[in-house]
């Protein structure tokens, strides 16, 4: 036995799991009903992943918190006590600590331990995964819980170190208060975690300079604390939803769109985007029409009605310009807000494109544009992640033959339903790139991994069977399935962390699949029914 920190660590496992989110959460607990044997490795010091380490000024889910939550427990989404539509990131970081408490998790879960490489050994059919202490750890199944958007991507500007005052990235927010109050600050990035802190920090800075490359969509959260009738309609047909949810195309159940957006006249499609702005809900907006996501014509009625709402919002007429997205509605990741384009028409709130006055570099003083320096005390980078493969990368995970999953993946990812990839057998991916994940309610996807991996291990034992391993024309086929149906989109006309080309150097491709999670669904069950097609069961 090794110690790692204070907590004993067996020497071998049927499982390591990396991550101690809502997929590692989730995956220990059904391991343990399997009576597996389980260790999750956890880089923070407690759970919740995503909801441990953004805690920025403002940050909330923009699922609603009814529907972004477990389904697997009956007692706990009967019991658990939601008060907010769009809870707050304490909120959900106390609903995922009740959950390790409640499942009595914590004692397999390793905290503050990064893995930082695993090797396969054909021979004993197991993994040997190390840690960042050095401990090495034999399993039968490596399973990469690591999250989509956790590796965090600071800008690629110059100078950055030089500079004096506070810096503060939001995916990595100090845990004790950080109090902005008659501080000038500057902030990079207008993605999802700028637009939530923006107009909070606004409220508590004496000055805030918004640096903004590229705009995004914001629809209007409508926040409330929710009603008590609501909370009970919801106990009382909760199996029903989650099923909903299960086969719907984003894990949220909407009402599907029959009509194109162009064969309706401009009063019907501007009243059905007007109820979509005033519901507050993303899925909404995005599925008012049956062709936002396939035709620029379709989608234009929408980008352009958002416009009309922008300028009718921020008073100052070039800052609205700015705020106005050029590429299509919804192929970069919308975003839900309180108060965001409002915040601009704050006298202590400026807004500078970077698309007219490029950034230069960060001095010591704050930030300089081609057009001048501006001098802060505080500088925060709401500049997003190394999405969908960062974190599975960023592991020195070496399959048969000591094959390199970062260099096999250098021209992108590749993977077997976003769950395995050849060459690396026995290790699943949660929510992995070719599978629905970022286009859908996480925890939709997150269940439907954890309870097809489990299954998956469950068949290998009931057959004596000791490895599945993705082969590689499976693999090449559900790939070329994968671009297919993101070529008959919009979305790789707009560069994001979608196509992964807001890291330099990375491969223009688009990673999640968008065939929506029922239909996705089916097919994972459809390949565990036909005895695990196209993955190689190995003795
Ligand atoms: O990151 P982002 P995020 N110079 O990549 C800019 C989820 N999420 O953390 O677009 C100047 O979206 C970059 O500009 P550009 C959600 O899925 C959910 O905000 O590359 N600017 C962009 O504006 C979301 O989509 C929630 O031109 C630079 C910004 O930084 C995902 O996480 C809340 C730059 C990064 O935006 C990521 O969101 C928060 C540079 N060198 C996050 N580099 C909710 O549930 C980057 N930028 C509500």
């Amino acid at each position: 036995m090794t110690t790692i920190e204070t907590r004993t660590v067996p020497p071998r496992v049927d499982a390591v799991i990396v991550g101690a989110g809502f997929s590692g959460m989730y995956l220990l607990h059904k391991l343990r009903e399997q009576n597996l044997t389980a260790v999750v490795f956890e880089a923070g010091a407690g759970v919740g992943g995503t909801w441990y380490w953004n805690r920025y000024p403002g940050a909330r889910v923009d699922v609603e918190s009814l529907a972004y939550s477990y389904s697997f427990s009956e007692d706990l989404e009967q019991e658990y006590p939601w008060r907010e539509r769009y809870p707050t990131q304490p909120e959900i970081l106390k609903y995922a600590n009740h959950v390790a408490d409640r499942f009595d998790l914590r004692r397999d879960i390793v905290f503050r331990t990064r893995v930082t490489g695993a090797g396969w050994d054909d021979d004993s059919r197991t993994w040997l995964v190390r840690t960042e202490h050095e401990d090495a750890v034999t399993a039968r199944f490596l399973i990469m819980a690591t999250g989509c958007l956790s590796t965090p991507k600071l800008p690629e500007i110059p100078g950055i170190e030089t500079f004096k005052g506070a810096s503060y990235q939001t995916s990595r927010w100090p845990h004790e208060d950080v109090d902005f109050t008659g501080k000038r600050v500057g902030i990079i990035g207008t993605g999802s975690s700028g637009v939530q802190s923006i107009p909070v920090i606004a409220e508590q800075a004496a000055d805030l300079t918004v640096f903004q490359r590229t705009p995004s969509f914001s629809l209007p959260a409508r926040n409330r604390p929710l009603r008590p009738d609501e909370i009970a309609d919801m106990r009382a047909t909760y199996r029903a939803y989650r099923k909903a949810q299960r086969e719907s195309s984003g894990g949220v159940p909407v009402v599907v769109p029959t009509k194109s957006a162009l064969e309706v006249s401009d009063e019907e499609r501007d009243a059905a985007f007007e109820q979509a702005w005033e519901s507050g809900s993303l899925v909404n907006l995005l599925s008012t029409f049956t062709d936002f996501a396939i035709s620029q014509e379709a989608n234009d009625t929408c980008r352009n009605w958002i416009h009309g709402k922008i300028r009718e919002i921020v008073r100052d007429p070039r800052t609205a310009a700015d705020l106005c997205p050029e590429y299509p509605v919804g192929t970069k990741r919308p975003c839900l807000d309180t108060n965001y384009y409002e915040t601009y028409n704050r006298p202590n709130v400026h807004l500078v494109s970077l698309r007219r006055t490029p950034l230069v570099e960060v001095t010591e003083k704050g930030i300089r544009t081609s057009e001048r320096e501006y001098e802060f005390d505080a500088i925060v980078y709401a500049t997003g992640f190394d999405a969908m493969t960062g974190a599975l990368t960023g592991v020195d995970i070496r399959g048969r033959d000591g094959l390199s999953l970062k260099e096999t993946w250098s021209a992108g990812p590749r993977t077997y339903l976003g769950i395995g990839s050849s060459g690396f057998p026995n290790l699943f991916m949660i929510t992995g790139p070719g599978s629905p994940s970022v286009l859908s309610n996480m925890i939709v996807s997150i269940e439907q991994h954890v309870e097809w991996v489990a299954g998956a291990i469950a068949h290998l034992d009931r057959e004596g069977l000791r490895a599945i391993e993705a082969t590689p024309e499976a693999q090449d086929a559900w790939v070329a399935h994968v671009n297919e149906l993101a070529g008959y989109t919009l979305y790789p006309k707009a560069n994001s962390w979608y196509m992964g080309t807001n890291v330099p150097g990375k491969t223009r491709v688009f990673m999640p699949y968008v065939g929506g999670v029922g239909e996705y669904r089916k097919k994972c069950d459809d390949v565990a029914a036909r005895g695990y097609e196209g993955f190689s069961l190995i003795a």
